[in-house]
């Protein structure tokens, strides 16, 4: 990453199309915040659409799940390599007040609350005075392949397995941050929120906080760079936070304050919102919902097939390499089996080589069909603490997906 002019040449002043592109949006249903009887029922409820491909400013074609503001899913076929580009990186904001435009010369990153000394940071500031830190980390919304729950359909975005990406971040880490400012003894969370404005009386904007400890960890960054590039203004630019292993809500974009808490962070985001059964399944019955739950945290092991797509058909006798990728929240995968049986026996798949703790795995698996008819392949992964995956999960919030994923066709 060059943390120097042409960096900074790279930005501002793109976008301005995009004004245009989304006044389409007002032909599309929009979310109904109004008459809902709880609001975190409104938070999720979107409009859904057909999986359309969209091309959005520094964006290439991806799929629409909604309009205003934009939602857009990663096509499969892009997980075939270790980096999702930017351009196809998938794309979620909760609010329609997110920012088109920021103008770097005032920006500012503002820290303070319990600390000694109150920061406000320049882009500049960020970049220079501090040791830049880098690291693959894979991004997954906490809903990401939501529409494959079987049982009554949770509420939300529709996504399939898109709505995630794996990139190259570099950036300051928060501790640094922290330690610049001087934290005070007493410090209990730390809150992060974006240039996103809520439009709506009544839903604050968007603030989620972490433990302190967790924040202060050394992982967590502050992104200014995204696969050695300014991140793309739908995926945050100029800052979002960084927090590898856990579930993108916690991922603020356009981060633009900071504070450090003496209690416990109480709003509809942490208390409502993201929140999942408090059982080491994820998991609960529609009838019998789990009697406690706790905010969304790290990642579910889980793995998935990139190749062959959906219904792809395979040729009789001829080799074809099953692809796919597994992830966890940062122990590391340790194994990937395939089934080619309906789950009756299964054989490992072979491991591409590690690119980061926090970074997705890659996988192989050459398969040869000898026989004509419908093909059903499933793939599960264990990780190193020895957690796996499960036959059968369902949640309310349809979040945190660890279920043993399947994929079928035709061989002819
Ligand atoms: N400021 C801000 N940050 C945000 C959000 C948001 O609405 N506003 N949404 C979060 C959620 S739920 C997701 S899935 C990720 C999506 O990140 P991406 O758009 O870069 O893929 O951003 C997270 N960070
Ligand atoms: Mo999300």
């Amino acid at each position: 990453m060059n943390g120097n002019e042409d960096f900074w040449k790279l930005n501002r002043r793109r976008l301005l199309g995009l004004a245009s592109t989304v006044s389409l949006a007002s032909l599309l249903p929009r979310p109904s915040f109004a008459g809902n009887s709880s609001a975190s029922a409104a938070l999720d409820e979107m409009p859904h659409s057909d999986r359309r491909l969209v091309r959005l400013p520094e964006k290439t074609s991806l799929i629409q799940l909604a309009d205003r503001p934009p939602q857009l899913e990663t096509p499969l076929h892009y997980f075939r390599q270790d980096l999702t580009p930017n351009e196809a990186f998938f794309v979620r904001w909760h609010l329609s007040g997110y920012p088109t435009h920021v103008d770097t010369r005032t920006f500012r990153l503002r820290l303070d609350g319990q600390v000694a000394k109150p920061q406000s940071f320049t882009l500049q500031d960020l970049v220079n005075d501090f040791e830049p830190a880098t690291m693959v980390a894979m991004n997954q919304c906490s809903g990401n392949a939501r529409s494959l729950f079987t049982g009554p359909t949770p509420a939300g975005l529709q996504w399939q397995f898109g709505g995630m990406g794996n990139a190259q971040w570099t950036g300051v880490r928060l501790k640094d941050l922290l330690d610049r400012a001087g934290v005070k003894a007493g410090a209990v969370e730390v809150a992060f929120s974006g240039l996103d404005e809520s439009p709506m009386p009544g839903l604050p904007k968007i603030v989620k906080s972490l433990k302190f400890d967790h924040a202060n960890a050394g992982d967590v960054m502050v992104a200014y760079a995204m696969n050695g590039t300014a991140l793309p203004m739908l995926n945050g630019f100029p800052l979002r936070l960084v927090v590898p292993g856990w579930y993108a809500t916690y991922w603020i974009k356009s981060l633009a304050h900071i504070e450090v808490l003496d209690k416990r962070l109480s709003n509809i985001w942490m208390d409502e919102a993201y929140r999942i059964p408090d059982n080491t399944e994820i998991s609960e019955e529609p009838g019998k919902l789990a009697p406690r739950t706790v905010p969304i945290n790290r990642f579910a092991t889980h793995s998935l097939f990139v190749r062959p797509e959906p219904e792809e058909a395979l040729l009789v006798n001829h080799p074809y390499m099953l692809e796919g990728l597994a992830n966890d929240g940062g122990d590391g995968i340790a194994r990937v089996e395939v089934s080619l049986d309906g789950g009756r026996t299964w054989t490992d798949a072979k491991l591409d080589p590690e690119i980061g703790r926090y970074s997705w795995r890659r996988w192989r698996f050459v398969w040869t069909p000898t026989q004509k008819g419908r093909y059903t392949l499933k793939v599960r992964a264990t990780n190193r603490a020895g957690e796996g995956q499960l036959t059968s999960q369902w949640n309310r919030g349809g979040l945190a997906r660890r279920v043993i994923e399947q994929t079928t066709g035709m061989v002819i």
